[in-house]
């Protein structure tokens, strides 16, 4: 079982709570995601009282422990961007998703080729997509 970091956005905005939530549990079906609590609907009182700190800490404890990235990029969050940045500096292969209906992705992430970029129109598109990624029959 491959250990995945979920990237997706808290303090950028929660309108796609529910999307990486679906895409969790996708991803859970066969693997560990060690950031699972970035799914939950109510973040804000499971983590009242952690320190900025103590996050920080335990996510990059967590990235350096993962054996790769999968980042949900429509809601733009600067803590995304940074674990990306994180996650490429000590080799870690990373997967971004956005809807290109809602957002254009930061020039930063797709002019990087060390990022495999996905681009997709329907919520649809992306679980085959993550079938590859995770190498399922
Ligand atoms: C709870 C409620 C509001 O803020 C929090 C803080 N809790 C966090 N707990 C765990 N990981 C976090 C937290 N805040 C940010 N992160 C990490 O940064 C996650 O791994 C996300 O992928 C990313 C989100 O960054 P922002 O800038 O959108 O918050």
């Amino acid at each position: 079982m491959k250990k995945i970091y979920f990237a997706g956005s808290i303090r950028g905005g929660r309108v796609d709570a529910d999307l990486y939530r679906r895409m969790i549990e996708y991803i859970q079906r066969t693997d560990i995601v060690l950031t699972e609590h970035i799914g939950h609907p109510e973040l804000n009182v499971l983590e009242k009282g952690k320190e900025d700190e103590e996050i920080y800490n335990q996510d990059t404890t967590w990235l350096l422990e993962s054996d790769l990235l999968i980042g949900e990029c429509t809601c733009p969050s600067l803590g995304v961007g940074y674990e990306l940045a994180y996650a490429e500096a000590h080799g870690k292969p990373c997967h971004i998703f956005y809807d290109r209906n809602k957002t254009q992705l930061s020039a930063m992430l797709r002019g990087n080729p060390y990022f495999t970029v996905y681009p997709y129109e329907k919520e649809e598109d992306i679980y085959p997509v993550i079938d590859r990624i995770l190498n399922r029959k």
